[in-house]
């Protein structure tokens, strides 16, 4: 071996051990920072399905062969469970269906529990939770805002972009009785809360009225306050001239022009406001004679204020449409004619007028109407209610319920033992009062029981039989075509008994007339009566039996029974348990 070989070879066996040396270093290096890492990352040791819940729905939800077991585990944005099962785009129901938010200018920022389903995946919980829409609910801005200055194009009312409108508002009782109810607070309510996009100043001419010894400056500055907050809201306000006892719009002819004149030199320039010249003419006042009046009131107006509405009241008690679609106002725009009705008494006979006098080319409104009868009181008739309001809305028909007071009557939208003027709850309104905020799509507090019971124990409290159409018993029975409504229309306490006095009535849907028939009530409680008219009762323990008087053994087809009624008693709170109705 040579020197230069002895030299190579030494230097080949340092380069091995060098090698070694490093070599081991490497690996030393590695396992420290192995070690290291396994200390400071958890989620390295989270790879185990078994361990975590999370992996567990990563594994089965993208089944990835891969063997990188961190780039499966930590999608958190598309796996987590939460994200795929609740849509909350679609399900919760925001602005659409639940008008409250959105609609509501002010009111209830709140979504009501049963309208926000977060408990629920199914996308088809919105629409059932979806409330009757009505132009003001759906919404957001003032009536006025959106829809402007009002008129006539053919038969139908319409917005400032001539898109077919309908106001659906409440009409204030007679000024001169209920004037708290004229202001803001009140107002601002009736749009809120119960939905309305109007409201009507009903300024009685006669009964202590405009016309008749009432407080002219008073009345006045009442329309042009009520008028005014309207405005501030945002809602369309129509001033009434209340004829009523009056028969004949003539009779004060003068006088209505030089108020209607001072009225539209007011409001010439605002966009709300709407003029009724004439409520009811009746007393055998004819068309002609009301449209001899029509003739000088319309251009009275018509000379200071261009295009507000004008609404002429028709013959017999606002009923007459079809007289005046015969004979029409010729010569100036935007005039409607009045038509009012009161569900208890006016029904199909009355539709037919209005669907003639429409199919005429006569524009509609109603501007009065009430789900009692037409004395403004008695029993409500919520089926022939829904009826008249399918119809008006089919021809886009603008209507305004009688009325805002609490009177005891059943017309009055407010009981009289409430004396707010503002948050009404269902326990503070007549039946009238909660059917029309129902109707609307309007949000109030619903009546509790408690509430009910209280309302039956404190009736009679100042003074007995204060409390109108208490919804707290009625029954409804339908058997062979025959329907039978029994509902309380008035409550109070006589000593020890309950006191309550309910109309009945019978409406036969057979095509051939019903004789002697007979309704049996059982109640939860023993029952007695001493007082029934149009029929006969007798009781026995928990139940009552009617049958008929001498005149109405026979309902003849389609027809309804009418006035039959009683009062009864017992020693606590009435249920009825069943209802049955029978006849020959
Ligand atoms: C009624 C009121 C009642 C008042 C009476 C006065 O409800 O409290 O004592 O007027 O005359 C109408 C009239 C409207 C009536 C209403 C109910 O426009 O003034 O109000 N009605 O009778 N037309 C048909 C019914």
């Amino acid at each position: 071996m040579s020197k230069s070989e002895l030299s190579a070879k030494r230097l080949n066996k340092y380069l091995m051990i060098a090698l070694a040396c490093m070599t081991l270093i490497v690996i030393v290096l590695i396992i420290a920072i192995v070690m290291s890492n396994k200390d400071n990352d958890s989620t390295k040791t989270a790879v185990t399905p078994t361990e975590t819940p999370g992996v567990t729905v990563a594994v089965t939800d993208t089944p990835t062969p891969d063997a990188e077991p961190s780039a499966t585990l930590t999608p958190t944005a598309e796996i987590t469970p939460t994200k795929e099962t609740t849509p909350t785009a679609e399900v919760t129901p925001t602005a659409e269906a639940t008008p409250t938010s959105s609609a509501t200018p002010t009111a209830e920022p709140t979504p009501t529990a049963t309208a926000t389903p977060t408990t629920s995946a199914t996308p088809t919980t919105a629409p059932t939770n979806t409330p009757t829409p009505t132009p003001t609910k759906t919404e957001t801005g003032t009536p006025v805002a959106n829809h402007g200055q009002l008129s006539v194009k053919g038969t139908q009312l319409v917005d400032k972009n001539g898109k077919a409108y309908q106001l659906k508002g409440v009409s204030t009782h007679g000024l001169q009785w209920f004037p708290q109810f004229v202001c803001l607070e009140t107002f601002q309510c009736v749009r809120d809360e119960w939905g309305a996009n109007a409201v009507r100043l009903a300024m009685y001419t006669d009964e202590n009225g405009y016309c008749a010894g009432g407080d002219k400056a008073k009345l006045k500055a009442l329309v042009k306050n009520g008028v005014n907050y309207a405005k501030q809201l945002g809602l369309y306000v129509i001033i009434d001239w209340h004829i009523l006892h009056d028969n004949d719009p003539n009779q004060n002819k003068a006088e209505a022009i030089a108020f209607f004149k001072e009225m539209a030199t007011e409001f010439k320039d605002y966009n709300n406001v709407l003029y009724e010249i004439c409520n009811e003419p009746n007393g055998g006042t004819s068309w002609s004679s009301v449209k001899s009046y029509a003739l000088e009131v319309i251009p009275a107006i018509r000379a200071i204020d261009k295009d507000a509405i004008i609404i002429v009241g028709t013959p017999t008690w606002s009923q007459d449409v079809d007289v005046a679609a015969k004979d029409p106002i010729k010569g100036y725009d935007n005039i409607m004619y009045a038509l009012h009705f009161y569900a208890g008494t006016h029904k199909d006979s009355l539709r037919s007028k209005m669907k003639t006098a429409i199919e005429a080319g006569l524009p509609i409104f109603v501007s009065e109407y009430g789900i009692c009868d037409a004395s403004g009181n008695g029993m409500c008739d919520e089926a022939e209610a829904n009826r008249w309001v399918a119809f008006m809305d089919s021809y886009g028909v603008s209507y305004m319920i009688w009325n805002l007071a609490n009177k005891n009557e059943s017309s009055s939208l407010i009981r009289e033992s409430c004396k707010k003027l503002s948050g009404f709850r269902e326990a503070d309104l007549n039946q009238e009062g909660i059917w029309f905020v129902k109707m609307l799509g309007g949000k109030i507090p619903p009546m509790t029981e408690k509430e009910k019971e209280e309302l039956l124990n404190n009736a009679g409290g100042n003074g007995g039989g204060d409390v109108a159409s208490p919804p707290a018993v009625s029954a409804k029975a339908t058997a062979n075509g025959l329907t039978v409504e029994f509902a309380t229309t008035n409550t109070w306490n006589e000593t020890a008994d309950k006191c309550y006095q309910f109309g009945v009535r019978i409406t036969n849907g057979r095509s051939n007339s019903a004789k002697n028939w007979k309704i049996v009530i059982t109640f939860n409680t023993d029952v007695k009566s001493n007082n029934f008219w149009c029929c006969d009762a007798t009781c026995s323990g928990k139940t009552l039996t009617l049958t008929p008087a001498d005149f109405n053994k026979s309902v003849a087809a389609g027809a309804s029974t009418m006035d039959i009624g009683l009062i009864l008693q017992s020693k606590s709170l009435l249920k009825v348990e069943s209802i049955t109705i029978t006849a020959e």
